[in-house]
């Protein structure tokens, strides 16, 4: 199988628009919504036409705490949606950290492999993604959910999740993935704390210094509900911090992000062209 670079449609220049289908019962914002195998194909379909240049299909959730489901289960959850969506011509990425899920996704027309634990969690991932082809999103995570949180202390957040995505460059590398194939995400939330996602963030161009194409992973994400939180400390509700996802898009996409992964395809989709209008005219001042 040759590798597939995931472009935009009609080779607009501007950030990709990776919407989110989580077909899990407890995934953080849109658990059980799309639990459903034809719900779930349903909302993939909607994601597309609300201008979603791909759609990401995961069978685990990884929310701060979550036990981890069989092979089988997440096999059963992910491959008829992916298999459905594929025929219908969508661009679809699996979100998985299994390298059997992985190559069936693949085989069920899957384009990208976005494995949040950068090859950590199943060593057998590199070698599988290697000879799929595709594209392979590596995110910065450093242990599985249950206690991620302990794992979130850093001296200078920025400079470690370079040089630990880095090392996993060179691994994943060494193993026959090749540098076309690769995209790298600094994995917000994961093993970090608020004050580290922001860093993270306004560190996106050293990270982008490594070489590779950035993904960037906010949505609905904790730390903007506890930015926007009451006076009284009560967090934003995940589904009334939609807005401040967009602005995490908007200057993600104008730092240069080759990508956005988010649950509200529409109005990030703008966001993205906002971001990319504002670069071309920049460019041509
Ligand atoms: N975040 C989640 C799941 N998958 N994949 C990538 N590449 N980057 C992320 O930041 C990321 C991810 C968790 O979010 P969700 O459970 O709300 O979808």
């Amino acid at each position: 199988m040759t590798s597939v670079p995931i472009n935009v449609p009609g080779g607009a220049d501007r950030c990709l628009v990776m919407g989110v289908v989580n077909v899990t019962p407890d995934s953080f914002s849109d658990g059980g919504l799309w639990f459903d195998e034809a719900a779930a194909i349903r909302h993939g379909l909607e994601l597309v036409q609300e201008g979603a240049d791909l759609v990401d299909v995961g069978g685990e959730s990884t929310r701060p705490g979550a036990a981890r489901v069989s092979l089988e289960e997440e096999l059963a959850r992910v491959i008829p949606v992916i298999r459905a969506l594929d025929a219908e011509g969508v661009p679809v990425s699996v979100d998985t950290m299994r390298a059997e899920v992985a190559k069936a996704a693949v085989e069920a027309g899957a384009r990208l492999v976005n494995d949040v634990s950068g090859g950590l969690a199943d060593p057998e991932m590199p070698r599988v993604v290697a000879a799929t082809g595709v594209r392979y999103v590596v995110m910065h995570w450093r242990g599985h959910s249950h206690d991620m949180e302990t794992r979130a202390v850093y001296t200078d957040v920025v400079t470690e999740v370079r040089e630990e995505l880095s090392k996993r460059v060179d691994l994943v590398l060494a193993e026959g993935v090749t540098e076309e194939q690769i995209v790298l995400d600094p994995g917000l939330g994961f093993a970090k704390n608020a004050e580290h996602n922001w860093a993270v963030l306004a560190g996106l161009p050293q990270l982008a210094d490594l070489g590779y194409p950035l993904l960037v992973g906010a949505s609905r994400k904790r730390f903007l509900g506890r930015l926007l939180a009451d006076p009284d400390g009560t967090p934003r509700p995940f589904d009334r911090s939609d807005d401040a996802t967009l602005a995490v898009t908007a200057l993600a996409a104008h730092a240069g992000a080759w990508c956005v992964r988010v649950h509200e395809v529409g109005p990030n989709a703008d966001a993205v062209r906002v971001a990319a209008a504002w670069k071309r005219a920049g460019a041509n001042t």
